[in-house]
């Protein structure tokens, strides 16, 4: 199939794009290489050195003999977009493009709108494109389990069966996002919905869970491979975080009282979830909803789990309970619907504690790289 990876110069686009290479299928990355201008912005770092977009594609075609293109430019830019999709034809357009930090949105009101323009129109003209030149392409887009937010009943996989007042339909499940950041997502599902009802595209809508990890089969193969990976509060994300701190000897940063309940999954779960909605696309018309996630953890749950492990390493390990910068239930029932991907055949990596002993030890070669002032949280919600 030819791809577009769209964010795939980001933590979860470049795994994805190599591992769909490896595949056989025919890869067309577009980045505005955007991420990397936030980390000066807000002055942290990758916790792992990663190389420019460039050296990682001619790296990869050294040891594979497998090209994938580069095309640098904005989503947001509806004519280099055109063009790329004229020039790609894709079967598929994964995109990952998007502004990803639900803190980052949430510093003040020209970062929330810049990341609802960027998000929403970026995704609008993507919709835009294909149907003006690729109608039969398959949007493959990332969403966010947050859509959903903590609803005090199970969440289902995109749509829910309801009976009012004596009639019944299947409408979409309702919505509670918790950030300026997770609400341009619900823009962006009812965008989609809507184009596909009214032209006819296929997309199928992921809404994943927090991603955890690192490395993947195919970042592993050369240093010059490896993915990013983020710890700072901006834009490192819950697990990632904690196995990071225990690396440095930092307290675990539990927010409040830590029941606060997320699905998860393993970056390895990431790239196969993509290689099965691509390999079975959406039928044209269909607006598909997977939950993309394997397990639900609470974060103090987390928290433990990392202790537990780090200390079997020999660290020391403590958990605090900061004041939570968010606004959002800190106990709460959770309990999400995430069959589709497992019936079209993924086969879920586990949180072990060697999986956990893993990360720790890839982490700990990188962990002098950490600017610790960038670890406790500063921006808050209200
Ligand atoms: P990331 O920030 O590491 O990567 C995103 C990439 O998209 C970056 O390389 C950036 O330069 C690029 N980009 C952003 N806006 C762009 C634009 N307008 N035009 C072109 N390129 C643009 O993020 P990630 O962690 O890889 O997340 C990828 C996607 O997956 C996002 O849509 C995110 O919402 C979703 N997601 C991520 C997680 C997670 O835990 N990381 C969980 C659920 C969903
Ligand atoms: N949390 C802590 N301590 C930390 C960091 C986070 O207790 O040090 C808590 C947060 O308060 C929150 C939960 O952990 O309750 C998850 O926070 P996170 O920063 O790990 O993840 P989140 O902000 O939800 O965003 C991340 C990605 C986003 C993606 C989302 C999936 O950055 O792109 O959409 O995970 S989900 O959480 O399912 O919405």
């Amino acid at each position: 199939m030819k791809m577009i990876v769209a964010g795939g110069d980001g933590f979860c686009g470049w795994p994805t794009a190599l591992h769909l290479s490896n595949l056989g299928h025919e890869v067309s990355i577009i980045d505005s290489k955007i991420r990397r201008k936030w980390d000066q912005e807000i002055h942290s770092n990758s916790l792992t050195p990663i190389a420019s977009l460039e050296e990682r594609v001619n790296k990869w075609y050294q040891l594979t003999g497998k090209k994938i293109n580069i095309y640098i430019g904005d989503l947001n830019h509806y004519d280099f977009l055109r063009e790329v999709l004229k020039q790609t034809e894709p079967d598929a357009f994964v995109h990952f493009a998007e502004q990803r930090s639900a803190p980052y949105s949430m510093i003040d009101r020209e970062h929330a709108v810049f990341t609802q323009v960027n998000n929403v129109v970026g995704t609008l003209n993507v919709l835009y494109g294909m149907k003006e030149i690729v109608p039969d392409c398959h949007l493959i887009k990332l969403g966010t389990m947050g859509e959903y937010g903590t609803p005090n009943i199970d969440i289902e996989e995109g749509y829910i069966h309801i009976k009012h007042k004596g009639r019944e339909d299947v409408l979409p499940f309702p919505k509670q996002p918790g950030s300026m950041y997770h609400l341009s997502k619900v823009h962006d599902s009812h965008n989609i919905m809507f184009a596909c009802k009214a032209w006819g595209l296929r997309a199928t809508d992921l809404n994943q869970g927090v991603v955890y990890g690192l490395h993947t089969d195919e970042t592993q193969m050369d240093p010059v491979l490896i993915n990013r990976l983020d710890y700072d509060a901006v834009f490192g994300t819950a697990l990632n975080r904690f196995i990071i701190q225990a690396a440095i000897g930092h307290d675990l940063t539990v927010y409040g009282k830590g029941g606060q309940t997320r699905g998860f999954l393993n970056i390895r779960d990431t790239v196969r979830c993509i290689e099965i909605a691509a390999e079975n696309p959406a039928d044209r018309g269909e607006f598909r909803v997977f939950n993309q996630f394997t397990e639900e953890f609470s974060v103090f749950d987390l928290a433990e789990k990392v202790k537990k492990v780090a200390e079997e390493e020999g660290l020391q390990v403590n958990i605090a309970h900061i004041e939570n910068p968010r606004v959002e239930l800190e106990e709460h029932y959770y309990h999400a619907k995430n069959t589709k991907l497992k019936d079209l055949g993924l086969e879920p990596t586990l949180l072990t504690d060697n999986v956990i002993r893993e990360i720790l030890h890839a982490v700990m070669k990188y962990k002098d790289r950490v600017i610790r002032k960038n670890v406790m949280p500063d921006i808050t919600w209200n």
